[in-house]
């Protein structure tokens, strides 16, 4: 019999949107079941974790979106990661570039931006069980103060986040240079979906899952910050690849 596969998330998790559009690629169907925070933590406290994604099967669970994708590799081998030894390098540099500075930074970065209640309601309660929206507003300076300490939100820390962003954008726009349609050659793969996934707060795709707020709803420096990383080719590269590989 067939896995039963179900994915816990939060809805605004870029690291779950990894995983989402990985399973939608792979044609795999799953059951999302999204929590507002802190209700993740009851649903993952079941498979042994705390953070989300986590996938369960019928035989376990897969917590860390890129352990994920390595299980889902082999149920379709080659699919997601190419075979091809002399891509590997470039493979686990960039996976790892994405994983630990890009994504780290554009959350950082967005909830630099979006800590008020009319940005981060519809961000994090999209699909939620009904009685975790109605916590919403009693929740919200709790949320709020946790957040800023773990994310050490502070007057310069979107700045700083968004130079990391840069960064990581200047090693794509070298690698694209060369005129590659992905970022492996010629073949969609996992460090594409890694990359458009963990950038998209920052390029705000039409194609997400969470349908972006209307720029001018933005603070005036995240609306630069979107517009001139969107301009980048590494921007424009990211809005293609969900344009044309995500749905
Ligand atoms: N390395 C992890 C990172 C996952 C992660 O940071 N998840 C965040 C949401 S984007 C989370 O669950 N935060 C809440 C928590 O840790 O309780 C992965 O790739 O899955």
């Amino acid at each position: 019999m067939p896995t039963k596969f179900r994915l816990i998330t939060i809805p605004v998790s870029h690291y779950s949107e990894k995983v989402r559009w990985a399973l939608d690629y792979l044609q795999i169907p799953f059951q999302e079941l999204p929590h507002m925070p802190p209700f993740h933590r009851g649903a993952t406290k079941k498979y042994g974790g705390t953070s989300v994604p986590v996938l369960a099967t019928d035989t376990g669970a897969i917590h860390d979106s890129t352990d994920i994708l390595r299980y889902l590799d082999t149920l379709h081998p080659g699919k997601l990661y190419p075979n091809n030894p002399e891509l590997q390098a470039l493979s686990t540099e960039l996976e790892t570039l994405f994983n630990l500075t890009l994504g780290v930074n554009t959350r950082r970065w967005g909830y630099s931006h979006i800590l008020t209640p009319q940005l981060l309601y519809p961000r994090w309660t999209l699909g939620v069980p009904v009685w975790e929206k109605l916590l919403f507003p009693m929740l919200f300076p709790k949320i709020r103060s946790i957040l800023t300490d773990s994310f050490d939100l502070n007057p310069t820390s979107a700045a700083e986040s968004y130079r990391e962003i840069e960064r990581v954008f200047d090693r794509v726009n070298q690698i694209l240079a060369d005129g590659r349609q992905y970022l492996l050659g010629d073949r969609f793969s996992a460090i594409d979906i890694t990359f458009a996934a963990l950038a998209a707060p920052i390029l705000q795709p039409l194609e997400q899952s969470i349908p972006p707020s209307p720029l001018a709803l933005s603070p005036p420096q995240m609306q630069a910050d979107i517009r001139n990383c969107q301009a980048t080719p590494a921007g424009e590269f990211g809005l293609r690849l969900y344009r044309e590989n995500r749905h």
